[in-house]
């Protein structure tokens, strides 16, 4: 399988600027690029990728987007006086051009296609290209706001013409709306385009009606245009991730594309004086594990805007280092989302829910959600009111540099049953560690009263020593296969070393019978997904979920995990994740090496995977997942039973008070 990360970038692109005076251009500088890339130097991430040189575009790979008219007038630019770039220049809107730009964007283009040939023939897994100009507001027949040529709508179209992409996922972080990109696939059901964007009601740039979220797409393409609309600023890590689980990545893995391509603009990053949001970098770290389990891990990230050259330089890092694998930062303090953001996501989910069978259950738009709308547009600024409430200029504002990301020397430890096979890369524990007496003499006394096995005290030994090597970050993650997974579960609760165990998320799948009284003290946060209607006490640690087709039913499973069990995690914020597949739990492989991948972005990716000892088969698979490796495409999920999208729904509204993260519309609409 695909190993390694591409980095794009050449210092050609950093050739051109803006040679007059205008105060909508000046934030566009050739440092963008520099700084992003001295980071990526400067921290070794640059030299663990894979580095591939760029290339022009060729005229008819540009011509895939762009008219023939277009391209010539951009043809002629680097003959131009400075007058008539001028002139050329005031046709279009936010945007400047210069002898050199058109080589820079055809490089720029060029440095894109090379991206996806690179991942698309599995030479590398994934990759980043750090261009200049950034694509995705350029249009047919026009430039705009920065952009020349549509980087990343070539490259979904060069996708699909010379690799036979079916379905490309474009998800655009960038704190602007991607017009042009918008424009290019509306019609199109092969392209799934996703965008949020600061847009205050039709008051920020570039202002435009359509994109609100009810530009769903036209004609065969109705559903896979999605427009989330930022109508204030400040959002949050918090905001940016309730997004992710309750409308992107519910429909990205309805969709299933054969590869994502990221619009990776970082002005939605904190300090950008265009977006005026407060993510903080580290968020881009949990944006891009999310999106790595799709596609088969297929991945193009392209730089689009980002205009604090700190914030642009450390989100840029924060990205790539998470394509390489490293685990994620801890998600820091994250409350729920802002009112506003509620309001965005439910209008979304509600103008999709006719599309998408995950949206299905969202409740219709109160009637004042839709007239209150014309209102807020006629509140245009009129230029005359005070400043005064303004916060502080973003060149002002502070944030603690992201800490290190620790990556423990061993990815994953595992303590297999003799002759089970698994990957090389797996360190094998071995049971000649003697356990520490106090260790042994715990377990002893907690599990063997009477008569002692052996055997089964060793194995659980071993799997307190692994997870004390977690706990000094000598090891990541952890595979054992185990003769009893629920005593197994019950010993780790009880004796994983404090450091891990202060919160754990014990995710059980399959039925069972799992002791809830573990949850009874907080430090424990149970969901189980099985079959059987839950008999015990339901509480806020403690989220049974019941599937009626049982594990494995793909559709309902991957909803509970994304809608229900992801935002779970991630407000929780545990210092170990405990996975554990009960006998017989009927849950596809690939749905299972899903779950492992996604669960990895919590607890630094610290997960311990217990499983029975007769599922040999699964081992390899498993470890592959923990290892890093992308799961397997899950095809199309099929139907959604809706007994189940009901009950889901059910849950997640009686958890929503105590879990923010939860909410996806205002809880006085609910
Ligand atoms: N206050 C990209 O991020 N408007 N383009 C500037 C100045 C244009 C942004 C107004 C912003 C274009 C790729
Ligand atoms: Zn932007």
């Amino acid at each position: 399988m695909a190993a390694g990360t591409a980095l794009l970038y050449d210092e050609e692109m950093t050739k051109y600027k803006l040679l007059w005076v205008d105060p909508a251009c000046k934030i566009e500088v050739p440092e963008r690029l520099t700084v992003s890339h001295e980071a990526l130097v400067r921290t070794g991430l640059a030299a663990r990728c894979v580095s591939i040189a760029v290339r022009e575009a060729t005229d008819e790979e540009i011509l895939l987007v762009h008219s023939e008219e277009y391209l010539e007038a951009v043809k002629k630019t680097p003959y131009m006086t400075l007058e008539d770039l001028m002139a050329f220049t005031q046709q279009y809107g936010d945007v400047y051009f210069h002898p050199n730009i058109y080589h820079c964007a055809k490089l720029a283009v060029g440095a894109t296609l090379q991206l996806v040939d690179s991942v698309m023939t599995g030479r590398v897994r994934n990759g980043i290209a750090l261009v200049r100009p950034p694509g995705h507001h350029s249009q047919k027949s026009a430039a705009s706001g920065f952009c020349i040529f549509n980087n990343v709508a070539i490259g979904a179209r060069y996708a699909m013409q010379k690799y036979g992409a079916k379905r490309v996922l474009i998800v655009d972080w960038d704190v602007h709306h991607g017009q042009g990109v918008q424009y290019c696939f509306e019609d199109d059901p092969n392209v799934l385009y996703f965008s949020w964007h600061r847009y205050e009601h039709q008051n920020f740039w570039p202002n435009l009606r359509e994109s609100d979220y009810d530009s769903v797409g036209k004609e065969k393409g109705a559903g896979f245009n999605i427009n989330v609309p930022w109508n204030k600023v400040g959002m949050e890590n918090s905001d940016y991730l309730a997004v992710f689980f309750h409308v992107l990545l519910p429909v990205a893995y309805e969709f299933c594309p054969d590869l994502v391509l990221v619009s990776a603009g970082f002005d939605s990053a904190i300090g950008d004086p265009e977006g005026k949001m407060c993510a903080t970098p580290d968020i881009f770290a949990h944006l891009t594990h999310l999106l790595m389990n799709l596609a088969g891990g297929k991945l193009c990230a392209v730089l689009e805007g980002g205009y604090n050259l700190t914030s642009l330089a450390q989100s840029v890092c924060q990205t790539v280092q998470t394509l390489l694998g490293d685990p994620a930062p801890l998600p820091a303090d994250l409350g729920g989302p802002c009112e506003s953001v509620l309001k965005s996501i439910h209008c979304v989910r509600s103008a999709h829910k006719q599309y998408w069978s995950c949206l299905k259950y969202t409740a219709d738009l109160p009637a004042s959600e839709l007239s209150a709308k014309s209102l807020k547009v006629a509140e245009q600024k009129t230029g005359n009111e005070p400043e005064a409430q303004e916060q502080r200029s973003p060149e002002e504002i502070v944030w603690p540099e992201p800490p290190k990301r620790l990556c423990p020397p061993v990815r994953t430890a595992v303590a297999l049953p003799e002759g089970v096979a698994c990957p090389d890369a797996c360190k094998r524990c071995s049971s000649a560690e003697a356990p520490s007496s106090l260790v042994l003499n715990r377990i002893r006394g907690d599990f063997f009263k009477e008569s002692e096995d052996k055997v089964t005290l060793t194995a659980l030994c071993d799997l307190i020593a692994l997870l004390e090597r977690m706990a000094k970050n000598e090891v990541r993650n952890g595979l054992a296969l185990v003769q009893d997974v629920s005593m197994a579960m019950v010993c780790v609760m009880q004796h994983a070393p404090t450091s891990l165990t202060n919160r754990v998320l014990l995710v059980c799948v399959g039925d069972g019978c799992v002791p809830t009284r573990i949850t009874e003290d907080g430090k424990t946060l149970l969901v189980h997904i099985s079959s059987t209607e839950a008999q015990g006490q339901k509480s806020k640690h403690c989220v049974p979920v019941c599937l009626r087709k049982g594990c494995s039913d793909v559709a309902g499973f991957m909803q509970a995990v994304l809608g229900l069990l992801l935002p779970l995690g991630y407000e929780y914020n545990p210092g170990l994740v405990l996975l554990v597949r009960m006998p017989g739990s009927g849950v596809c492989e690939s749905v299972w090496q899903q779950l492992a991948g996604l669960l990895q972005g919590l607890a630094q990716g610290h997960t311990l995977v217990l499983m029975q000892e007769n599922e040999t088969a699964s081992a390899g698979p498993t470890a592959s997942a923990l290892l890093g490796s992308p799961a397997p495409m899950l095809g199309l999920l099929g139907n959604l039973l809706s007994e189940d999208l009901e009950a889901l729904e059910t849950l997640r509204n009686t958890l929503q008070a105590d879990w923010k993260l939860l909410q996806h519309q205002k809880v006085e609409e609910a």
